[in-house]
């Protein structure tokens, strides 16, 4: 057959290639006359002919792929926050210039394409966000390498604001169509639940395990390709999506049983319907179980299918993939390969056991004790009778080896065995995690080392050559040139393009910080970014805010160990002194908060309210003249945080100490020029390491502070007695000044703080207060600010996802770049 051609067709990237193709499309594709065709016809024209290009990559990759005796990074990920695909995609081409040319030829405005897709929200946070922005680097590193996961019909909920609450509305970003993606439904695999086990002898004679379940449900491949920044390496996003094997139950509908025979259906279709949307304490429920399995199963079971497509033999499999658990979501896989090789495919357990362990690799994302999974074994014996087995014998083998080194320790076999018996049995997936992988990394210097200190402490010391540290990353082609051209602009015609790449380039912007000239153009494009986001707010939430005052952002997940209440009773202490003294010499400045509360989580939904509830009466009261303002941005999601990052003056990453395992948002932040005022808690540790002590404003107690404090008994009411401004504000909340009198509102978030403050806000909120009165001094002189904010972005190189990439590929995948040639 005819080769695939780079020329001519809808492999020609000239402008008339793309211009025919766009038109094609509108017409074929879509079905339209130019004259009727709808914005949603000219988006997924648009996108459907920048896939055209992208298809053409990956078929390049895959061809060139095959064959070579190479290793496939699996990125295993329960979620995936990839955010919109086409201005990327254009990006990444480098093709953005000649796509806005041809919308401007065609009549329309390229903007209001952007606008029209619906962004993937497969994910809850920076967890989602982190395995998106490795997909990124790992294309961009031209390193091989296939993304698996979920395909939720429905992703994170959008978030409404009414009434100063959160209310969720259901995501449908598949009603109009999802032109990123290959539905494959000849890729498909069998996942099967619940029923029993049974013993046998196979043919030679050797004792097996047959599992017989009770149901079975069919895996359907979707396939997106991911392409690389300005190279041909396109790799795969495959997610998983749950079917009935058969869509009718023939003998139910014969009888008349309709419902029942539709049943099956629905169950099975049920697995990959939603995404949970708790950020770190996973609900126990059963469903959510389902989807692990399901995900993983398909997963383990494509892998060992293309392995074999290239005659491996199983006992080598891990030197062609090389499999990251993305927190112990997927942790399950190490008892599902287990079965694989041992059941299925007739492999010893020895040699089975050693293949697991060297393929594995497991990434902790959090030291919360609530949010460390861990199952009851009946409801885990129930659906997984087989793997219960292989994690009891693993168990089994692993204690031996404890015991062996511990004689006679049996608290520490208890603590480190895979099953929980300290009240209830459960199976935790982190312990079983850490001793199906070979390596086991967290994610910032602070949280890898509390890792070993604490939460896995009994692992590091039995096994301290598996651990690791890999600070996280961002994507610097989505957060900075993408989402701030103008800034992209300013540096490029400084130092060029060459730091897209490789980000430390950034660094010989630093001469730049003493060139009052370049101090004043980084002004006006901050100034316009500013412009830019007080217009989406402006559309969003109604509220006019004032680009001249100082953008004070705080954008994440609700989340009380992140403390956005810490940042309101600071507004408050403000508002609260401006009311004292209304001459009070105040920056004028613009809090601005978003982000998503779980539905079920109600004190991170009353902080929604008690934000929005603080705004309403200080942007209200006339005394306040400008000075304040609160807003809080709804629906924070990847498109709309492409207008906050780059418009922020201060980043608030204010958790804690020792709860934030890294933060991403932070170095987002700090790439597009914000200051951080911050604790020396996860990432801000080194982000301050890299741009200095003096351009970084540090409060708060220190991990090892906390736990001290922790441990000889925190009494929140000595700091609140301590403190006059403090009992001011807290009496502002409990009297109902924010809420109409109502004293009952506030209550419950009153009283926690009162009586318990778990995350110690009473503790730190002197020393925010204080520092928070420096960055009022700093930003009044402008020239010094201007400076600050260029050193950050000129230093946060290290925090580029292409850094984290190179060393999880030469730490702990050992892979290595496999250039593509597109002729
Ligand atoms: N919620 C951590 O809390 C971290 C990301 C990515 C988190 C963040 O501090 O930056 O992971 N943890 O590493 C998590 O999801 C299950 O744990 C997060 O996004």
């Amino acid at each position: 057959s005819e080769p695939v051609s780079c020329t001519g067709g809808r492999a020609d990237m000239s402008l008339d290639g793309l211009r025919r193709t766009f038109r094609e499309h509108v017409f074929y594709t879509q079905g339209r006359f130019p004259s009727v065709a709808t914005r949603n016809d000219l988006y997924m024209a648009f996108a459907y002919t920048v896939r055209d290009q992208l298809l053409h990559r990956w078929i390049k990759t895959v061809e060139q792929m095959a064959g070579k005796d190479l290793k496939i990074v699996s990125y295993l990920s329960a979620e995936f926050l990839l955010g919109p695909h086409l201005e990327n995609n254009l990006i990444n081409l480098g093709i953005y210039d000649d796509v806005l040319g041809i919308a401007k030829e065609e009549g329309f405005d390229i903007q209001v394409i952007f606008d029209q897709e619906e962004e993937p929200g497969l994910g809850n946070g920076g967890l989602g966000r982190l395995a998106a922005c490795y997909l990124d680097s790992l294309a961009s590193l031209e390193v091989p390498a296939i993304g698996y996961g979920i395909r939720y019909e429905f992703g994170i909920f959008d978030q409404e604001i009414r009434d100063g609450w959160q209310v969720e509305r259901t995501d449908q970003w598949l009603r109009l169509g999802n032109p990123w993606e290959l539905a494959r439904p000849e890729i498909t695999c069998r996942v099967s639940f619940g029923g029993r086990t049974e013993p046998y002898q196979d043919d030679r004679g050797r004792y097996r395990v047959r599992w017989i379940p009770h149901r079975t449900v069919k895996g359907v491949a979707y396939d997106t390709p991911i392409l690389g920044y300005r190279v041909n390496t396109c790799n795969l996003l495959r997610l998983w999506k749950a079917e009935a094997i058969e869509s009718f139950e023939f003998e139910a509908f014969n009888v008349g049983d309709y419902y029942g025979a539709v049943d099956e259906k629905i169950y099975s279709e049920n697995i990959t319907k939603v995404l949970y949307p708790n950020d770190e304490p996973v609900q126990g429920k059963q469903l959510r179980l389902e989807q692990q399995y399901f995900f993983v199963s398909c997963s383990l079971q494509d892998m060992l299918r293309i392995y074999k497509l290239g005659g491996g033999k199983l006992d080598r499999f891990s030197r062609h993939f090389a499999i990251q658990l993305n927190d112990t979501h997927p942790a399950l896989g190490v008892a599902e390969l287990m079965r694989l090789l041992v059941d299925e495919e007739g492999m010893d357990w020895e040699p089975a056991w050693d293949v697991t362990c060297k393929t594995f690799g497991y990434t902790n994302h959090t030291l919360l004790p609530e949010a460390l999974e861990k199952w009851p074994v009946e409801l885990f014996a129930g659906l997984f009778p087989r793997h219960m087995e292989i994690i009891y014998e693993i168990n089994r083998r692993f204690l031996d080896e404890v015991r062996r080194r511990w004689p006679g320790d049996e608290a520490r076999v208890a603590r480190m065995s895979l099953i929980d018996e300290s009240g209830g049995r459960f199976v935790r997936m982190a312990h079983l995690a850490c001793v199906g992988s070979h390596a086991i990394n967290g994610v910032a210097e602070l949280h890898s080392r509390l890792l070993k200190e604490d939460v896995l402490r009994d692992f590091h010391e039995m096994t301290p050559e598996k651990f690791s540290n890999k600070t996280n990353g961002v994507t610097p082609r989505r957060f900075l040139v993408l989402a701030n051209p103008g800034l992209t602009r300013l540096i490029e015609g400084k130092i060029g393009d060459t730091w897209i790449r490789r980000p430390e380039e950034l660094r010989k912007l630093e001469p730049c910080a003493d060139d009052p000239a370049f101090r004043e153009e980084w002004r006006r494009v901050k100034l316009e970014n500013k412009k830019n986001l007080a217009r989406v707010i402006r559309e969003r939430t109604g509220i006019e805010v004032d680009p001249a005052s100082m953008f004070d952002i705080q954008v994440k997940r609700l989340h009380e160990y992140k403390r956005q209440h810490l940042n309101v009773l600071h507004i408050i202490a403000l508002y609260d002194r401006i009311k004292r003294n209304p001459s009070y010499d105040l920056c004028p400045r613009t809090f601005i908060f978003g982000g998503k509360a779980a539905p079920g989580y109600f004190m991170a939904k009353l902080i929604i309210k008690l934000i929005n509830s603080v705004g309403d009466t200080v942007n209200r009261d006339p005394d306040v003249n400008g000075r304040l303002k609160v807003v809080f941005f709804p629906d924070l999601n990847v498109k709309n945080a492409k207008f906050i990052y780059p418009a922020a003056d201060l980043s608030e990453q204010i958790s804690t100490a020792g709860k934030e395992a890294s933060g991403t948002g932070n170095m987002k932040f700090s790439m597009n020029g914000a200051l951080t005022i911050g604790t020396l808690d996860g990432a801000n540790v080194e982000i301050r390491e890299e741009v200095g002590a003096e351009n970084f404003f540090l409060f708060g107690l220190t991990a090892e502070e906390v736990y001290s404090l922790k441990r000889d008994g925190y009494r929140p009411m000595e700091y609140f007695q301590a403190n006059p401004e403090l009992q001011r504000v807290v009496e502002r909340i409990a009297s109902g000044y924010f809420s109409n009198g109502d004293r009952e509102l506030f209550k419950p978030l009153v009283d926690a703080l009162m009586f318990h403050d778990t995350f110690m806000l009473f503790a730190d909120f002197g020393s925010y207060a204080d520092v928070q009165g420096r960055v009022d001094e700093a930003y009044r002189d402008r020239e010094h600010w201007t400076r600050m904010s260029i050193l950050n972005s000129a230093r946060m190189g290290k925090f580029s996802s292409d850094r984290a990439i190179r060393e999880y590929c030469e730490d702990i995948w050992k892979v290595k770049p496999v250039p593509i040639l597109l002729e």
